[in-house]
């Protein structure tokens, strides 16, 4: 879809660092300006919107720009519902949704669990009052887990659904890929001149692919590092595992810094570790693993001439 470079820097600026990569689903349309019904005017025009979802945590984001800024003569009632598709269009309940007057500084959440059910609903956060951009923030357990592939934008009459200025939609939702990463096997310590296999291991627990992942490897002074540049796409809830081979030469200083990071597409995760260099143990001393030697211990009473002992070396 050509207009997402646009339209994701818009959403996240709008709502801070909440990036919306992290979401489980996401969606983006433009519509054009001046599709509007005639007495809608630019402030009841949408332009374009976005939505983010996660099922898991029940956070919902939306984003709505209009063709120009909301006035007192102007207000509006904006609404953003995600629901199933269905032949009709994106209707199938139950369905959650943000809603707003464009003249409001806040905004609602709403769960619809079933045609003529009485909707739940709460406070969502809204921003870009006094703008043509209405962002919201809702996270909400009524809208934890809910089955939603497609969301439409309406905008109408304050009091009056029935006078519709203008509509998006059926967009229909994009499952995103996630990425976790850990590491089997990274020694705290090593000796120098050994190996150590290490297995990394790649979790999907998104709804899409994750694409094609790139390694790379950023390690100190003496430690080479045999690794696959890339690794095969992990599937939604699948896992992958690659082999790693870490190498620590005489080079290597007391401590070596290791990181290891692979992406896919937005996606990116980074493992840190540090490895300690073992040096060889110094002669002398009397710890258990010291050798110990046959010695003469001569016998000063003169009795017996003295007699073998075992003694540290
Ligand atoms: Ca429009």
């Amino acid at each position: 879809m050509r207009p997402r470079l646009l339209l994701i820097p818009a959403l996240v600026a709008g709502l801070g660092a909440a990036a919306p990569a992290h979401a489980a689903y996401f969606a983006e349309a433009t519509d054009p300006a001046g599709d509007a019904s005639p007495a809608a005017g630019p402030a009841r025009d949408v332009v374009a919107a976005a939505i983010a979802y996660d099922p898991r945590t029940g956070r919902l984001q939306g984003m709505v720009r209009l063709a120009g800024t909301a006035d007192d003569d102007t207000n509006a009632f904006v609404g953003l519902f995600a629901g199933r598709t269905s032949p009709t269009g994106c209707d199938r309940y139950p369905a959650i949704g943000l809603t707003t007057y464009t003249g409001d500084v806040d905004g609602d959440w709403v769960f619809l669990p079933a045609p003529g059910a009485q909707a739940e609903r709460g406070y969502a956060r809204r921003t870009g009052y006094g703008t043509p951009q209405l962002v919201f923030d809702a996270s909400a357990r009524e809208l934890t887990g809910r089955d939603v592939d497609c969301f439409v934008v309406s905008v109408t009459e304050p009091g009056d659904g029935a006078v519709t200025y203008d509509t998006v939609g059926p967009v229909r939702l994009v499952g995103q890929p996630e990425l976790g990463m850990a590491a089997r096997g990274v020694p705290t310590v090593m000796p120098a001149g050994a190996s150590r296999n290490v297995t990394l291991r790649f979790a999907n627990p998104g709804h899409a692919a994750t694409g094609r992942l790139r390694l790379s490897v950023r390690a100190g002074r003496g430690l080479t590092v045999r690794y696959p540049r890339v690794v095969p796409s992990v599937r939604p809830g699948a896992r992958r595992t690659a082999k790693v081979v870490l190498t620590l030469t005489g080079r290597a200083r007391a401590s070596t810094p290791l990181t290891i990071t692979a992406t896919a597409g937005k996606l990116r995760s980074t493992l840190t570790k540090t490895i300690y260099l073992r040096r060889p143990a110094k002669g002398g001393g009397g710890g258990p693993s010291t050798p110990w030697c046959l010695r003469w211990q001569p016998d000063l009473s003169g009795d017996t001439g003295g007699s073998l002992v075992r003694a540290p070396c």
